[in-house]
C-alpha cells in the first residue's frame, strides 16, 4: 500500500472527513481532493491551435483552458508514436523502460500504471477513446475504447461487456461518453481521474458532415522550408512522408474517381468511404464531388500539384479540429454548469506533434520540433497560483507523476517523469529544474521509414543520433538561429567542443534512464 503524502495545499483523500467536519462549503471545496481530466487527441499538433501559433485556424475553446491555467511552451514526447507515447503517459517511464517501444510491440498492462496508483488510493478511474496499446485496459473502473486506430464515422467500441457500434462521427461520440459517465454513471462521491482520448487529427483526416465546406476558400500559408531539399540530412533525406511524393491523392485527399489509379485508392474506397451510411456519403459526394471533378480537369503537376495537396490537406485535417475545439467547448460548458472547474485539473495535450508541410512532410517519428513537441495546456482551479506561459522543459512522462502529485499520492521512485507541480504551485518559478530532455524513437522498419534515432535537446542544441544496419549518422542544430533544422552543423569545424559536451549530456541522460543502447552505441 502506498503511503499518501501531506500537503498544505492539496489534501490527500484521508483528509476529506475531516475537512467535512471542521469547515464551511467553501473550504472544504478549495481543500477537496481534486478530479483529473485528462483529454488527449491524436496527432493535433501546435501549429494548429491558435494559443500557440495563430497563422492557421481559431481553437478559442482550446485557448480557454490555457486562459483558465498555463501553457506551456516547451512540452515534449519521448517517443514521437502513438502506442508508445500512451505507454509513457501511462507510466512516467520511458519507452526502453516501460517495454512498448513501437505500435507493434503489445503493451504489458500487468506493470505499475497511474490509473494503478490513482484507484489504489481512493480514485474512480475511467477510459474513454482510443487506447492503441494491443493489450485490454487495466485498472479502471470504466472503459470504453477504439479498436485500433478506430474510424471516424460510426465507430465500434470495445468495452468489457464486447463489441458495441454507434452511429454518428467519431469525435461528437467520444464527447457524448466523457459527458455521460462525469453525468450519469460515475459515484459522485468519490475523486475521479478521465482520460478522454480522441481519434481526431488522425489521417485520414476526416471531417463531419456539418463542417465540410470550411475552411474551403482559405489559402493556408505555406511553410518556409516546404521544398527542403534535405541536404546534410541523411535520415531526413529517407523520408516517406512527403506531401508531394507520398500522400495518396484519394485515400489522403478523397479524390475518388474512376481515372485516378492510386497505391491506397481501393483502401479508402473499401475502408473509411464505405463505412458511411447513405446520408453521410449523400453530404460527403455533395461536397467532394466538385473538388474531385475540377481536380481532374486541372491536371495539375510538378509545384502545383505539390501545393494543391498541401491546401487540402490542411482544410481537411482543420475541419476535424474544428469538431475538437467545439466538442471540448461542450465539455467545458458541462463542468463550469455544474460547478466542477474549481475542484478538476483538465490536462490537454495530444500524443505527439505533427508536420503541417514544414520540411515538405506530413506524419511524425522524427525528433525534429514539430513532432517532438507537443501541445499542453492545463485549466487549473484558484488553488494552483501558476498562470500565463510556462518555458521549462517538460515531457510526457510527467504526466503520471504529476496526477499523483495533484492527488497527494507518493511517487514511486521508479517512475522516470517528475512531477509538474512545482511549476504550477506558485507563480514563481522552482530554482532547479531539468536542463535537458532524452527522446529515443524505435519503429524501423516501419510505415514512413523513419529511421531509429535518440537524442538530446537542451535549450538552445540538439544533438541526434540516426542508426542501424545501414545508418550512423548524426545530426546537431542550433535552435536559436536555425529554428527550422534545416543546417546540420554536426562535423562542421568550430563545434567540437559542443558536441563533446552534448554527448556527455546524452550519456548522463542514457545511464540515468537506463537505456540499454548505450551498450551498443558507447559514448
Ligand atoms: C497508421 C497511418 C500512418 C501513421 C501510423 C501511426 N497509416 O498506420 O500514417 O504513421 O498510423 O500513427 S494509415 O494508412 O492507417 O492511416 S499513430 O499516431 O497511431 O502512431
Ligand atoms: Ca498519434
Amino acid at each position: 500500500m502506498l503511503k499518501l503524502k501531506r500537503t498544505t495545499l492539496f489534501y490527500p483523500l484521508a483528509g476529506v472527513a475531516a475537512l467535512a467536519s471542521c469547515g464551511g462549503e467553501k473550504k472544504a471545496e478549495q481543500n477537496s481532493p481534486l478530479n483529473i481530466i485528462y483529454i488527449m487527441t491524436d496527432d493535433h499538433t501546435r501549429q494548429m491551435m491558435s494559443c500557440y501559433d495563430n497563422r492557421h485556424i481559431e481553437t478559442p475553446n482550446l485557448d480557454r483552458i490555457a486562459a483558465d491555467g498555463v501553457i506551456f511552451r516547451n512540452a515534449y514526447v519521448a517517443n514521437s508514436i502513438s502506442g508508445p507515447s500512451r505507454a509513457c503517459l501511462l507510466t512516467g517511464k520511458h519507452s526502453h523502460a516501460n517495454g512498448k517501444l513501437d505500435n507493434h510491440t503489445v503493451f504489458d498492462g500487468s506493470q505499475q500504471t497511474v490509473q494503478q496508483l490513482l484507484k489504489e488510493n481512493g480514485y474512480q478511474t475511467a477510459m474513454i477513446g482510443k487506447w492503441h496499446l494491443d493489450s485490454e485496459p487495466t485498472h479502471f473502473d470504466h472503459w470504453e475504447i477504439l479498436p485500433g486506430q478506430g474510424h471516424y464515422y460510426n465507430p465500434e467500441f470495445i468495452t468489457p461487456q464486447g463489441r458495441t457500434h454507434y452511429k454518428g462521427y467519431v469525435t461528437d461520440i467520444i464527447t457524448d461518453m466523457g459527458v455521460e459517465w462525469l453525468d450519469k454513471q460515475r459515484d459522485k462521491e468519490k475523486p475521479f481521474v478521465l482520460f478522454l482520448h480522441h481519434k481526431v487529427a488522425h489521417r485520414i483526416w476526416m471531417s463531419d458532415t456539418t463542417h465540410l465546406t470550411l475552411f474551403e476558400d482559405k489559402q493556408f500559408e505555406l511553410p518556409e522550408n516546404f521544398y527542403d531539399d534535405y541536404a546534410g540530412r541523411v535520415a531526413a533525406s529517407r523520408h516517406e512522408m512527403g506531401i508531394y511524393k507520398d500522400m495518396d491523392l484519394t485515400y489522403d485527399l478523397k479524390m475518388l474517381h474512376p481515372t485516378l489509379e492510386t497505391r491506397l485508392g481501393k483502401a479508402y474506397e473499401h475502408g473509411e468511404y464505405a463505412r458511411l451510411d447513405s446520408a453521410q456519403k449523400a453530404a460527403w459526394d455533395g461536397h467532394y464531388q466538385p473538388i474531385i471533378d475540377q481536380f481532374i480537369e486541372a491536371d495539375l503537376q510538378g509545384r502545383e500539384l505539390a501545393e494543391w495537396k498541401y491546401q487540402r490537406y490542411m482544410r481537411d485535417y482543420a475541419k476535424t479540429v474544428q469538431s475538437l475545439d467545439e466538442n471540448v467547448g461542450r465539455l467545458l460548458d458541462y463542468l463550469e454548469e455544474n460547478g466542477m472547474l474549481e475542484n478538476t485539473v483538465i490536462f490537454y495535450t495530444s500524443d505527439q506533434g505533427f508536420y503541417m508541410g514544414e520540411h515538405g512532410w506530413f506524419d511524425k517519428r522524427f525528433m525534429y520540433e514539430e513532432s517532438f513537441s507537443t501541445p499542453l495546456v492545463m485549466h487549473l482551479p484558484k488553488r494552483f497560483k501558476k498562470r500565463g506561459e510556462i518555458d521549462q522543459l517538460v515531457q510526457n512522462i510527467d504526466f503520471a507523476p504529476t496526477m499523483l502529485d495533484v492527488a497527494g499520492i507518493e511517487i514511486p521512485s521508479d517512475i522516470q517523469g517528475v512531477s509538474l507541480l512545482p511549476l504550477l504551485k506558485r507563480d514563481r518559478a522552482p530554482r532547479h529544474w531539468r536542463k535537458s530532455l532524452y527522446y529515443h524513437y524505435h519503429e524501423f522498419p516501419g510505415e514512413h521509414a523513419v529511421r531509429r534515432h535518440y537524442g538530446v535537446k537542451t535549450e538552445r542544441y540538439k544533438l541526434i543520433h540516426f542508426y542501424g544496419e545501414d545508418i550512423d549518422e548524426w545530426e546537431l542544430f542550433d535552435l536559436e538561429s536555425d529554428s527550422l533544422e534545416m543546417h546540420n552543423l554536426y562535423g562542421e569545424p568550430g563545434n567540437e567542443t559542443l558536441v563533446k559536451e552534448l554527448k556527455a549530456e546524452l550519456k548522463r541522460l542514457q545511464i540515468l534512464y537506463e537505456d540499454p543502447i548505450l551498450e551498443k552505441y558507447p559514448l
